[in-house]
C-alpha cells in the first residue's frame, strides 16, 4: 500500500469541514491514515505480573469482601496501555479470582465466554450447566456463552485461578446479556466427569449434534495435557518458534474449545530458544512449570511458575527456557480467523 499521507488543510477545506460537522459528517481523507494503518497499531503494551506479588493483594482482598458479596472476588489485570478499561489486551479481559474455603460464588449466566486456568488450590469446584467439575492446578476449564455457572470451595485451602473472558468483544458488538440464577447454586444434574467421559475419549454419543458453539468438555485436566506433552517430547520434533505447542480443541468439530478465545499449551525443553515470531492475536501467557525469559518488542521479561505476561499484536516475541518449561496461553485467534483478520509471521533466518 502507498505510504498514507494526510492531505493538507486550507481555509476553504476547513470551512467546508466545519459546515458538514454540524450534520455529523467527516471527510474520510482527513482520518483515513489513522483508521487504515499499514500494520497493526495498538495501545496494548507488553507486561508481566509476578504471581508472588499479586497473590498477596488477592489474599488481602479476601479480608475485605466475601465471594458472595462481590459476586466474583476478582482483581482485574489491566494492561498498562489500556488502564480503566478492564482489558488485558484490546479484545480480552483477564483477572485473578479467589474463592476461600467454605465460600461460594453465586450462579449466573452471560453472553461472554469464560475460561479458568487454575493456579493454586485443589478440589474447589465450578458447576457448569448442571455438571460439577473439580478444579486442580493447571486445569483448563471453560464456561460457554449463556451457560449457568457457580463456583464453590469445599476444600480447606484457598483456590486461585486466572479468568479469561471475551468481555471487550461483547462490548464492541453491543451484545452483552447477563442474568442471575434464582438461587445461589444451580442444581447438579450430571455426575462429575460426565462430559469428559462422554466427549473426551475420542468418541461421541452416536447421534451427537452440537448444541452450542463451545466444546462439550468443561474441564481439560492438566494431568492429561502434561502426559501428552511428555509423550510427544520424546519425538524431538521442535517447532523453531513454538517448541512443542498444542491447542485445546472442541472434540466435536476439531476447532478451538471456545467460539471467541483460542487456548494453547506449549513445552520448551531446557535451554531452548525460540525463533522470533509475531501474530495479530495479542496473547496472554501463564507459566505453569519452569523458569526462563521472553523478549517482547525488545523488552525482556523474566518468568517463573504462575507468572502472567502479555504480548501485544504484531510485536516480535522470543522465549528462552532456563529449565524445561510448560506455558499456557490464550488469545482471540479463533475470532480473528473466523473474521478473516488473523496473520502470523516468522523471522526468516
Ligand atoms: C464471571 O462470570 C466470572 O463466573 C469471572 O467466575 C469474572 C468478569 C466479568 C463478568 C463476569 C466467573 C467475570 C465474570
Amino acid at each position: 500500500m502507498r505510504s498514507p499521507k494526510k492531505p493538507s488543510s486550507n481555509p476553504e477545506r476547513d470551512a467546508f469541514y466545519a459546515k458538514i460537522d454540524g450534520d455529523h459528517m467527516m471527510p474520510l481523507w482527513a482520518v483515513m491514515s489513522d483508521i487504515i494503518t499499514p500494520e497493526p497499531k495498538s495501545a496494548c503494551l507488553p507486561y508481566l505480573w509476578q504471581y508472588g506479588k499479586v497473590r498477596d493483594f488477592l489474599l488481602e482482598s479476601g479480608g475485605l469482601i466475601t465471594a458472595k458479596e462481590a459476586e466474583r472476588r476478582v482483581l482485574i489485570l489491566e494492561n498498562p496501555g489500556l488502564r480503566g478499561m478492564s482489558k488485558i489486551t484490546t479484545s480480552l479481559y483477564a483477572g485473578l479470582q479467589l474463592v476461600l474455603p467454605g465460600e461460594a460464588a453465586p450462579a449466573h449466566r452471560h453472553s461472554q465466554s469464560a475460561l479458568r486456568f487454575v493456579l493454586e488450590g485443589a478440589n474447589a469446584h465450578t458447576t457448569v450447566d448442571g455438571e460439577k467439575t473439580l478444579m486442580n492446578i493447571g486445569d483448563f476449564v471453560i464456561t460457554p456463552p449463556m451457560a449457568w455457572h457457580d463456583h464453590g470451595n469445599q476444600s480447606d485451602e484457598p483456590m486461585v485461578w486466572l479468568d479469561g473472558l471475551d468481555i471487550p468483544m461483547a462490548l464492541f458488538f453491543d451484545a452483552s446479556f447477563a442474568e442471575p440464577f434464582k438461587a445461589d447454586e444451580q442444581p447438579v444434574t450430571r455426575e462429575t466427569g460426565d462430559s469428559l467421559a462422554r466427549y473426551g475419549a475420542n468418541m461421541l454419543p452416536v447421534d451427537f449434534e452440537m448444541q452450542r458453539l463451545a466444546s462439550p468438555i468443561f474441564n481439560y485436566p492438566y494431568e492429561r495435557t502434561r502426559e501428552t506433552l511428555r509423550k510427544m517430547q520424546a519425538q524431538e520434533e521442535w517447532d523453531p518458534c513454538h517448541g512443542l505447542k498444542l491447542r485445546y480443541i472442541n472434540p466435536a468439530d476439531g476447532g478451538f474449545a471456545m467460539p471467541t478465545i483460542a487456548s494453547f499449551m506449549q513445552l520448551l525443553p531446557k535451554a531452548f530458544k525460540t525463533a522470533p515470531y509475531r501474530s495479530t492475536d495479542a496473547t496472554i501467557y501463564v507459566v505453569v512449570e519452569g523458569t526462563g525469559w521472553s523478549v517482547i518488542d525488545g523488552q525482556t521479561f523474566d518468568w517463573r511458575p504462575k507468572d502472567i505476561f502479555v504480548a501485544p499484536s504484531w510485536k516480535w516475541i522470543v522465549h528462552e527456557a532456563m529449565e524445561e518449561a510448560v506455558i499456557f496461553s490464550f488469545s482471540d485467534r479463533v475470532a480473528q480467523q473466523k473474521l478473516g483478520f488473523w496473520r502470523e509471521d516468522r523471522q526468516k533466518s
